[in-house]
């Protein structure tokens, strides 16, 4: 399936009915007064976010969202109906901002969030709301009031624990597919992997999110490969695996220059990334004389006080102790990698904190006591 990570909607909720200038009219029934009901509510626009999609590509074919239009009133007292919301499913992670100038607007990333995009106009008042004792006849109703409408770009950021990043062919998907049972393809030529690849790693009693992203190289921010653009999918990472390959046979690069080069890129991408915690692996130590360019790698990063794992994505060698490197970073903090959204936040104080508050009022249910008889 494709995958699709950003794209520009256009939504429009749908507008309230006009009200209706009507009048009573009926055999025996003189002066029957107005009658005209008022107008329906536009549907509004509804993102629903849904742990079952993990693309925008839907919204790439179908770009326009409308809501429909609230219905108009009618005569003999009938209000129009209020129009169904126009409910939209988008994946988990999914950062709405406004086209025009780039705000970031909302942040979607709890599962079964609710969050009403554009709202729908109101329907107007028909004339029978509009009668008094000396105006016993309006002849005018209100008009339905527009709905919302917003050019809006959806961009969506994977929400994963853990991010691998590593130069192309440094076994990052051969990494995911013997951790989890995630199933990228592996190859042995470069940007095997085009789009980010989610997995899940059991760990203990525990379990978390591993995401294998597209490799990055020297330049990349300038977009040279792939570019950075898939970087993106590991911001909201709480730690990353930073993969180098001890076995390559390309005698211009060596593990300590793919690892300052990498770490260069994070940080032209995002400072904030660039200070993520790393936990790094030398991968395929199996083959013959990687074991020493594992050695003379972790010699030199031991001088930056970094300890590099030795692991092997081929036989399992290391991967145990990968996990225990990476598991402390992980499951120490209980702060969650998922920022609770602006609609997420509670809106009311805790019961609890209200109640320590001193109150000076006299509580109501104390019964006020008597003055004294003199
Ligand atoms: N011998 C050996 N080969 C490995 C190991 N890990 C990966 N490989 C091989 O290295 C090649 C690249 O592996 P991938 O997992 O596709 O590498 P990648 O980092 O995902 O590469 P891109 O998707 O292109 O960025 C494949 O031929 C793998 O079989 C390992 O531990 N030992
Ligand atoms: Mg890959």
């Amino acid at each position: 399936m494709k995958f699709v990570d950003q794209v520009k909607i256009h939504v429009k909720a749908g507008d309230g009915g006009n009200g209706c200038v009507a009048f009573r009219r009926e055999k025996y029934i003189e002066r029957g007064g107005p009658s005209g009901g008022d107008g329906g509510k536009g549907g509004d626009v509804v993102f629903i976010t849904d742990p079952q999609l993990t693309t925008l590509l839907d919204f790439s074919y179908q770009p326009r969202h409308f809501a429909r239009d609230g219905e108009g009133g009618l005569g003999s007292d009938c209000n129009g109906r209020d129009s169904d919301d126009h409910v939209v499913r988008v994946p988990i992670g999914t950062i709405i901002k406004d086209q025009a100038t780039g705000e970031q607007l909302f942040d979607l990333s709890t599962p079964g969030e609710h969050l009403i995009i554009a709202k729908g106009g109101k329907g107007g008042l028909g004339n029978m709301n509009f009668a008094t004792s000396v105006r016993q006849a309006p002849r005018f109703a209100e008009p339905g009031i527009p709905g919302e409408e917003k050019l809006l770009t959806l961009e969506l950021k994977l929400l994963a624990d853990v991010g691998i990043v590593g130069y192309p062919n440094a076994g990052k998907s051969s990494l995911v597919s013997r951790l989890s049972k995630a199933r990228p393809k592996i190859a042995d030529y470069p940007f095997t992997t085009l789009v980010p690849h989610l997995g899940m790693v059991a760990y203990h009693d525990k379990s978390f999110v591993l995401a294998d992203i597209p490799g990055l190289i020297e330049g990349a921010s300038e977009g040279v490969g792939l570019g950075h653009q898939f970087l993106r999918h590991v911001e909201r990472c709480r730690v990353l695996i930073h993969l180098v390959d001890c076995g390559g046979s390309d005698p211009d690069r060596n593990p300590l220059k793919d690892f300052d080069a990498i770490n260069r890129e994070l940080r032209l991408h995002s400072p904030a990334l660039a200070e993520k915690p790393q936990v790094v692996a030398g991968n395929k130590l199996d083959l013959t004389g990687a074991p020493e360019v594992f050695a003379e790698f972790r010699k030199a990063l031991k001088r930056r006080r970094i300890e590099p794992v030795g692991i092997s994505a081929a036989t399992g060698e290391g991967l145990n102790e990968l996990l225990d490197r990476v598991a402390p970073l992980l499951f120490a903090s209980p702060a969650s990698s998922v920022k609770p959204s602006a609609k997420a936040k509670p809106s009311v104080k805790p019961v609890a904190k209200r109640r320590a508050k001193p109150s000076t009022k006299p509580s109501k249910r104390t019964k006020p006591s008597r003055p004294k008889r003199k």
